[in-house]
């Protein structure tokens, strides 16, 4: 890739021919275009597999191709023919690979072999299963049963999931951190404590029943595309959306359906934001109180003039607890402090509030723009208040609508992956499985990486992902990294976290869910769950990229089996040889989410798990939906004073999966060239004397004894609130503190990093750390 990048606000919509250009680019390059005909028949489908991409629901109607451009890369980049074989190894030593950009690594393809880390020719070398089961299984039998972490990457199946914590608990820890913990746990904390489910509310049918959306701080065009086609129908009724993110994000504001031929001729784009508003990071919290605030004032005038009135009053002295404290909160917060925290005028928070109010049925959609900030939790339940004072929250057509990210994240959470042991059915577990699971509570992702910095964690199991790239603090993760004993990687890909060995270094390659898994019973069914907690099947339809793969509960199983030896009571060589077995267990231990789990498998839409607060039912402390007062007005960090202190957003391209670097294209933000850039506004940039297209350096504002600094990157002027700067994800994890997270759910606050911003002599790319 280039090390110069060009900027260019791109003007297309979204969708449209960028992206058919995009998609048939990277069939090429991936050598995967004989994959293309079953992208239109089994993706997304009844009968075929599920999208390995983001969560989004799957309609029990499908488009003629139910895919977007960036499912469609994913699934190229998962079936290409390029391997990253055993000779791969023997050709480069892990030192060199460790020179390599995330990029470059994935792009050699699917690994084919098991390999074991030879610390002596610093090489991996192949190892048969045999051996690398017997040697895993030994080793784990050595370890203070808590100083081992399994963690999983969101893309596992529900079997693989379930197995894989029932593994965790035999063996002895709740040590199953996620993927989720740097994402949507935030959510998971946030939203119980107010309406008492940990997931959103509103199924896809709702979509076509709303009178309005908001939306916070989710990038639609780039990390869920396929909900472009629900918006667009949306907006074919004349609904209106408002939109609130710093950053004008292509997707919602423009978009061509690449899948209406018509559309696709005139290139005549749906508008899909009707409202855009700038707010600042962090700023959303005061943004809602500012709508919450004129509909207290509108409410005020209908009481006065006896008109009707704009709180949905019936819902809450019924439904709520804690409203007289929110409305006390709201009123006495003054219209100077709410605009300053948030950035915007008070006419533009005005027209957010009429077309809240003029809506009988609103959806709110959120992303990480909410989640990932020091008080995430507190944006969260901001949004739920603003829902709860007009009902909206338990009929058709309204509800809360976290996006979720990887394709099953939600799903592992619901079939026990949890840290949080009173989030498991320990207790049936034990019944059935005749053993006493830990009662504690086990690691969250940050404090695995705290007990890896302590020397706490000696082992690291992760089912997919790529831990030590996606978490904070890189340069001091890396370093600690090395004095783990064990690490065993199941994966598809190389990445980095394969590459900063532990003592023993086990690289699993595994399935991807396009393809067949074949065991004892024949080729296998495995599950997910959805964004809107609907359960589908998904059946591979390719030939394994190699001979030599196994599946993730065939791994699983083996990794248990030499570990904890032979249980009657958990047949694991049954389970593998038929996953039907898995959901049967599944059904046991979570009876209500799973009746009937293999007889409703092929459910078109997938079947919905029951949510007690659709139906206006509370699980929470008061039996209520809760109203909750935030603790500031701004989610961000508390040294609010210096003006020399900017806010950094981390975030993701159009142009990958995460980690998973396609390319270095971020076509609808207009950025091509380079990821080591970072977007300012214009007045910053002068303010701060770095040149148009100038190199700066960002250090991290943090008073912790630790000089975190990047140098190298490239400025590019951008439409971007004053004060809000913004850059890829990973790249700048090195810039975030280990202790920067949302409270209560520790999820890092990756979208507020505190930083200042200095002109560096040339753009490079690098990172630096050190203690000061
Ligand atoms: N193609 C593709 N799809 C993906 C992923 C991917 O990497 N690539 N990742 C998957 C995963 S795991 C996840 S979690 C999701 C992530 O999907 P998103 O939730 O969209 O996450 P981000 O791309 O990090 O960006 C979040 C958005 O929040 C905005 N934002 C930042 N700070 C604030 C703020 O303070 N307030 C507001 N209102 N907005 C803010 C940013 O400008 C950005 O548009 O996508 C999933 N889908
Ligand atoms: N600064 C900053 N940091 C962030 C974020 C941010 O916005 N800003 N976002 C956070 C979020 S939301 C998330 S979810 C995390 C992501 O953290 P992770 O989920 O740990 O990371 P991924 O990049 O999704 O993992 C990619 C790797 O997973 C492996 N893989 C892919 N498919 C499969 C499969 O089917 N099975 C197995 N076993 N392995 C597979 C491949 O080897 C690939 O290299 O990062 C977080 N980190
Ligand atoms: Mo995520």
């Amino acid at each position: 890739m280039s090390d110069r990048a060009s900027h260019k606000p791109y003007e297309q919509p979204t969708g449209g021919w960028g992206s058919v250009k995009s998609l048939v680019k990277h069939a090429k390059q991936q050598r995967a275009l004989s994959a293309a005909p079953s992208l239109v028949r089994d993706h997304n489908k009844t009968g075929g597999y599920m999208c390995t991409s983001c969560a989004w629901a799957k309609p029990a109607k499908p488009h003629p191709a139910e895919f977007c451009e960036n499912g469609a890369k994913a699934t190229f980049w998962d079936l290409t023919s390029k391997r990253t074989t055993p000779e791969f190894f023997a050709r480069h030593t892990v030192s060199e690979l460790l020179n390599w950009s995330d990029h470059d690594l994935e792009n050699e393809g699917r690994l084919t072999d098991p390999v074991r880390y030879d610390a002596a020719t610093d090489k991996y070398t192949r190892v048969s299963w045999e051996q690398a089961f017997a040697d895993i299984g030994e080793a784990l039998k050595g370890y203070a049963r808590k100083s081992v972490v399994f963690y999983t990457s969101g893309r596992a199946s529900l079997e693989a999931s379930f197995m894989y914590q029932l593994l965790a608990r035999l063996y002895g820890n709740n040590n199953l951190p996620d993927s989720s913990n740097m994402c949507h746990e935030t959510s998971s904390v946030a939203l119980p404590q107010s309406i008492g489910t940990p997931v959103g509310t509103v199924l896809l049918e709702d979509y076509d029943k709303t009178d309005c959306i908001f939306s916070f701080g989710q990038n639609v065009g780039t990390n869920s595309p396929r909900l472009l086609h629900n918006l667009q129908k949306i907006r074919e009724r004349d609904v209106p959306i408002v939109v609130f993110n710093p950053l004008r994000e292509r997707g919602w504001e423009e978009f061509v359906n690449p899948q209406r031929p018509g559309q696709m001729v005139t290139n005549k784009a749906t508008q899909i934001a009707t409202q855009y508003h700038q707010v600042r990071s962090g700023g959303d919290i005061a943004a809602m109180m500012g709508i919450a605030k004129k509909l207290f004032e509108w409410d005020d005038a209908a009481i006065a003039s006896g008109g009707s009135r704009i709180l949905d009053h019936i819902f809450i002295a019924e439904h709520t607890h804690g409203f007289e404290a929110f409305e006390a909160k709201v009123r006495e917060t003054k219209w100077d402090e709410l605009l300053q925290a948030c950035g915007l005028s008070r006419s533009a928070i005005e027209d957010a509030a009429r077309t809240y109010v003029k809506a009988h049925s609103v959806i709110a959609i959120y992303g990480m723009g909410l989640t990932q900030h020091k008080l995430g939790v507190d944006n969260v339940q901001m949004l739920i208040n603003l829902l709860l004072l007009r009902g909206n929250i338990g009929r058709p057509g309204a509800g809360i609508c976290p996006i979720r990210g990887h394709s099953n994240v939600q799903g592992q959470r619901t079939v026990g992956i949890a840290e949080k042991a009173d989030l498991a059915p320990l207790d049936k577990m034990a019944e059935r499985y005749d053993f006493e699971p830990p009662r504690e509570d086990g690691l969250n992702t940050i404090e695995a990486c705290e007990g890896i910095v302590a020397g706490e964690v000696r082992a690291f199991i992760g089912l997919g992902g790529n831990f030590v790239r996606a978490v904070p603090e890189r340069e001091l993760m890396e370093e600690k990294w090395r004095d783990l004993e064990l690490s065993v990687q199941i994966a598809t890909k190389l990445n980095r976290s394969h590459l900063v060995t532990a003592k023993k270094t086990y690289l699993l390659p595994t399935l991807v869910r396009s393809e067949i898994d074949e065991q004892a019973s024949g080729p296998q069914i495995v599950t997910m769950e959805d964004s809107t907690t609907c359960v589908h099947a998904s059946r591979g339809k390719h030939k394994p990229a190699s001979v030599s793969l196994l599946s993730e509960p065939k791994i699983v199983a083996e990794i248990a089996k030499a570990t904890l030896g032979a249980n009657s009571k958990v047949p694991w060589d049954d389970w593998v040889g038929n996953y039907a077995l898995v959901r049967d267990e599944i059904e046991v231990c979570f009876p209500d989410d799973f009746r009937d789990f293999n007889q409703r498998l092929d459910s078109p839409g997938g079947f919905p798990r029951p949510i007690a607060a659709r139906e206006r039912k509370w699980d929470t402390d008061t039996g209520k939906a809760n109203f909750k007062v935030p603790q500031a007005l701004h989610s961000s960090f508390d040294d609010e004073t210096d003006p020399d202190v900017l806010r950094l957003i981390t975030l993701r391209s159009n142009d990958q999966f995460n980690t998973t670097v396609y390319g270095d294209a971020d076509r609808l933000r207009g950025i091509h060239g380079s990821r080591m850039i970072v977007m300012m506004n214009r007045v910053d940039r002068e303010r701060f004397g770095i040149k148009k297209n100038g190199a700066a350096r960002l250090t991290t504002a943090v008073d912790d004894g630790v000089t975190r600094s990047m140098g190298g990157l490239q400025v590019v002027d951008y439409n971007i609130p004053v004060g809000t700067l913004a850059a890829y994800y990973p790249e700048c994890n090195a810039l975030i503190p280990l202790w920067h997270y949302a409270e209560e759910s520790k999820t890092p606050a990756a979208k507020s990093v505190p930083v200042r911003i200095e002109p560096d002599r040339i753009v490079e790319s690098g990172s630096q750390t050190s203690v000061a």
